[in-house]
């Protein structure tokens, strides 16, 4: 029977919050109002799938005044905490940067909030920080793009230096952003020196989304597998952009390929959500995003890995392609549904969200219009 225990998914606290596109926010009815209701909802997710009993969270968007409170709070979900989010892109500060700005003012702020997202990170237990950059230059000139890697390294090299030794330091790379002529951060080649320039547990944060078109994702992830720099994921999808998709709505077969690299390592590596759900049902859209991951993962377990390497050394090229095909075309959707129902979670967690009647029971619940601290 499909073991779907291994696959141990983090839900991020952000995806539950309201979202838009960088024009406008689409406020929908029962949003969380605060961290612990975005835990239930992520709670409900776990209790629908049976494989995400993990949350991440971002700093500040998820400040509490007592940290003690919020594990408690997390544990009495039946859930974990997952990694720690930074957040060095939205105050003005940051406007040229924040560890590359030509300012060491505003450099020393970034420092000081990735040590206290380090803090919030013990008292809650977990067990990585996930830094992700919105630095870049918009113009040719503007800054010294040597200096502002060396800005980088010298301000994360300073955070690392920090961290307790449970803890690791995912450093996420992005393309670009909107107006940007560079980015700071743009590949995997760039995270990858400066995890190298800071120590054996700074490790790169593949986003699915991150990347030019066309880019082949899945070897990345071997590289960096083989390298033991690869700290997890933030899975989503896409069509151009970084959109955030539902993950597997748009490349099933990419994900695909990424688990046959990931099932073939001794245990898989952080797993993270990373979506914001801005026109679909947040709740349905997360709980999708999971069986999603689990039917990919399902697939990429069926792959005969014996048939696999022996066609390989064969060289024999589409007998090799045929055993993938084989695993990627089998249904696994009854498998899914017994394995979740042998967690405890639904065996059609969508049909069971849909008649447990949580989305209009939150809508009529959180219906103030008490803002959300995002
Ligand atoms: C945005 C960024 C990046 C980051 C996430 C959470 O593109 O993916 O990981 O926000 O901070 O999606
Ligand atoms: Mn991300
Ligand atoms: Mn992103």
């Amino acid at each position: 029977m499909l073991d779907l225990s291994k696959l141990v998914i983090e839900t991020p606290s952000w995806g539950y919050a309201d979202s838009g596109t960088r024009f406008g926010v689409f406020p929908q009815p029962g949003r969380p109002r605060n961290t612990f209701e975005k835990l239930d909802d992520a709670a409900e997710v776990h209790r629908l799938t049976g494989t995400a009993p993990k949350v991440a969270l971002h700093f500040p968007w998820d400040t509490v005044d007592d940290y003690d409170e919020l594990r408690a709070e997390i544990e009495s979900r039946g859930l974990q905490v997952g990694a720690v989010n930074p957040n060095l892109f939205q105050d003005p500060d940051y406007k040229l940067g924040s560890v590359t700005h030509p300012n060491p003012a505003v450099r020393e702020k970034a420092v000081a909030h990735m040590l206290e997202c380090v803090e919030i990170a013990t008292a809650l237990g977990a067990s990585a920080q996930s830094l992700w950059l919105a630095d870049g230059t918009n113009y040719p000139g503007q800054d010294d793009l040597r200096e502002r890697r060396r800005r980088m390294i010298h301000a994360l090299t300073q955070v690392y230096a920090a961290l307790p030794s449970e803890q690791e330091l995912l450093v996420e790379y992005k393309f670009f952003e909107p107006a940007f002529y560079a980015t700071d951060l743009a590949d995997w080649g760039s995270s990858l020196l400066t995890c190298l320039k800071l120590g054996e547990r700074a490790k790169v944060l593949v986003d699915l989304g991150h990347h030019a078109q066309g880019t082949n994702i899945e070897q990345i992830v071997a590289l960096l597998a083989d390298e033991g720099r690869l700290g997890g994921f933030h899975f989503n999808n896409r069509k151009y952009a970084d959109d955030d998709l539902i993950v597997g709505s748009v490349n099933p077969f990419e994900l695909f390929l990424i688990f046959v690299e990931l099932t073939a390592l001794d245990e898989l590596p952080r797993l993270t959500i990373d979506q914001s759900h801005n026109i679909e049902a947040k709740v349905e859209a997360m709980t999708l995003s999971v069986i999603n991951l689990q039917e990919a993962y399902a697939k990429a377990l069926l792959v005969d890995r014996s048939a696999l390497s022996s066609y390989q050394r064969a060289g024999d090229v589409l007998g090799g392609h045929e055993v993938l095909l084989d695993a990627f075309n089998t249904d696994v959707r009854p498998a899914c549904a017994e394995a979740r129902v042998a967690l405890g979670g639904a065996e059609n967690p969508i049909r069971a969200l849909r008649e447990s009647g949580y989305a209009a029971r939150m809508a009529t619940e959180r219906e103030s219009e008490q803002e959300l601290t995002r």
